[in-house]
């Protein structure tokens, strides 16, 4: 028996050395450790030994039992382990690989000029204001001097809503608002950045939706040379020293007397091209002494106060500052585009 034993002991170390899997281990465990196992079976004819034989053999046989117990479970250990290298190895990261880039957005183009132009009026004491795009037809038009049938009306054709209700074509309503809300009683100097609409067909200079950055200043002694003064200012800090600028007699409802200025053209240099329509000029901005009307509608005393106030387009002053030869390029949205500007 004694000798069975042995034999079971030394065929089950081997097997166990020798075995590949948890699985097979388990098998290999129940086969010799288990209720019907080779130990089991060997210890049945424990009844035909002597007294004195049965403790020997009950010890030899404990003690194969502990060896074959700790046997597998040092080779489970070392599977484990193996399996454990194997695994990591397969998921290692290779940091010297190069990285991916991680694409950043930035603002759009038309975004940045916006701000340099706020900054630049905050910078002179303007204030930012806003207002809403859809706009009633009397802040509109009627607070700014355009009656209803008013044949300028048709200077800026409009998307009605509803006869009272229109996406608003300029941001001159934000300064009939506002004028209205301080009611006559205090200064007003504030600037109103916006998107606005008009039935334009588009082309290269002209889109049915821009933006507009309006200027109003009202105070008592407010001149004509202060304007002036305050677009020359604007101009040169925006487009540098050496651009031309030009002062046009014009006609606005809400301003008496009204200019329009225009810069000279960076893309042909005064030559002519398609952006200029060959003039050698772009109007960038709508300007004026407020028509003493407009102070009076909103409760200022034209006797008292005076003011100037301005209507710029962005979309323009991007395309000079940028040499941009077509509007609708700021609204495909093709990042081709958008991209060269990130940095700009
Ligand atoms: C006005 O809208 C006046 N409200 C401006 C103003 C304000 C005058 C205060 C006096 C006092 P105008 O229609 O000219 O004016 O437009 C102003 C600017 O908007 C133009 O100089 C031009 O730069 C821009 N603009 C006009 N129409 C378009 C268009 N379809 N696409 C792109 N920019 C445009």
């Amino acid at each position: 028996m004694k000798e069975q034993l042995q034999s079971i002991h030394q065929e089950a170390i081997e097997k166990i050395k020798k075995s590949d899997s948890a699985k097979h281990l388990q098998e290999l465990k129940v086969a010799y450790l288990g209720k019907k196992g080779s130990i089991t079976s060997v210890l049945r004819g424990m009844g035909k030994l002597s007294k004195e034989e049965r403790p020997v053999i009950g010890d030899i046989a404990n003690k194969v039992r502990e060896s074959i117990t700790h046997t597998i479970e040092s080779k489970k250990d070392e599977l484990d382990r193996h399996a454990l290298e194997k695994k990591l190895e397969a998921e290692s990261i290779d940091v010297t690989l190069p990285g991916r880039p991680v694409e950043t957005g930035g603002p759009h183009l038309l975004t940045k000029i916006i701000e340099e132009i706020e900054n630049l009026f905050i910078g002179m004491g303007y204030e930012v204001r806003e207002g809403p795009e859809v706009e009633t037809d009397y802040y509109n038009f009627e607070a700014l001097n355009l009656p209803k049938n008013h044949p300028a009306r048709d200077m800026q054709d409009t998307f009605y809503l509803t006869p009272d209700l229109l996406l608003r074509t300029h941001t001159s309503p934000v300064q009939a608002r506002t004028m209205h809300k301080y009611g006559g009683q205090q200064p007003v100097r504030m600037i109103c950045p916006g998107i606005v609409y008009r039935r334009d067909d588009d082309d290269a200079t002209h889109s049915h939706q821009f933006t507009q950055i309006e200027g109003l200043y009202v105070d008592k002694n407010v001149r004509m040379s202060d304007l002036k003064g305050t677009l020359d200012v604007f101009a040169k800090k925006m487009f540098g020293e050496d651009r031309e600028i030009r002062l046009r007699p014009s006609f606005f409802p809400f301003t008496e007397p009204s200019v329009e200025m225009d810069i000279s053209c960076k893309v042909c240099r005064g030559e002519g091209c398609s952006v200029c329509k060959n003039t050698g000029w772009i109007e960038i901005l709508g300007a004026g002494m407020v028509h003493p009307k407009v102070l009076s509608m909103a409760g200022y005393d034209p006797e008292i106060y005076t003011g100037f106030a301005f209507g710029m387009g962005p979309d323009r002053i991007a395309m000079l500052k940028y040499g941009v030869n077509d509007i609708r390029q700021f609204y495909m949205n093709d990042v081709r585009f958008l991209q060269q500007y990130h940095k700009a």
